[in-house]
């Protein structure tokens, strides 16, 4: 089956297909929170591959997977990590690749530790940075990095917002049925 993305092909709940994106996790225990990255992209057709790999508990393999990224043909990465949530910045230091970040949140200080962790990159190495546990979104910028050379993909992301405007357009009109405004006081 052809999907979204073209090259993809979905059987029994596999893609077959060139892998374009990682979804790497710097621990098994992010992975309720990283699934919306791997389901977007599902959504999408576009092929990934999903890795635990933590900056603190297996630093060499972790160095060595971002070092080899590019040349394995993969273009985007998306990492996520919780409190000193050094995987993102440290796999964009060993790649030339994309890196989007996404901030788990733990239990303790809420994410906001592993946000600051993530955004504050030094000068010079990047790394997009979405809202804390914002995994949909890392995936959604993922697929406008690919749509850039992908006119299918493309087309599947202008419906994607159609379908964000409609279902916000809907809203719309049933809070103003539901909070009429007042018939005497019209505004222009
Ligand atoms: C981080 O430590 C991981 O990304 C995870 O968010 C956090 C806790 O990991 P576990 O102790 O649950 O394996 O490196």
């Amino acid at each position: 089956m052809t999907d979204a993305y073209g090259s993809a092909t979905i059987h029994g709940g596999i893609q077959i297909g060139r892998t374009l994106v990682a979804v790497v996790m710097g621990s098994d225990s992010d992975l309720d929170c990283l699934r919306p990255a791997i389901e977007t992209l599902d959504n999408f057709g576009v092929a990934r591959e999903v890795r635990v790999l933590s900056a603190h508990r297996r630093p060499h393999e972790m160095l060595d997977y971002g070092a080899r990224a590019a040349d394995r043909g993969l273009q985007i990465i998306i990492a996520g990590a919780g409190g000193a949530a050094h995987l993102p910045g440290m796999l964009a230091s060993a790649t030339r690749l994309p890196v989007i970040g996404v901030p788990v949140p733990l239990r303790r200080l809420d994410g906001l530790d592993s946000l600051l962790s993530i955004v504050q990159m030094p000068r010079g190495v990047p790394v997009a940075t979405v809202a804390i546990a914002g995994a949909e979104n890392a995936a959604l910028l993922a697929c406008r990095m690919l749509a850039l050379s992908d006119p299918v993909l493309a087309t599947a992301l202008d419906e994607h917002r159609e379908a964000l405007r409609s279902a916000s357009t809907l809203a719309d009109d049933g809070l103003q049925t539901q909070f009429p405004p007042p018939l005497d006081e019209p505004l222009p």
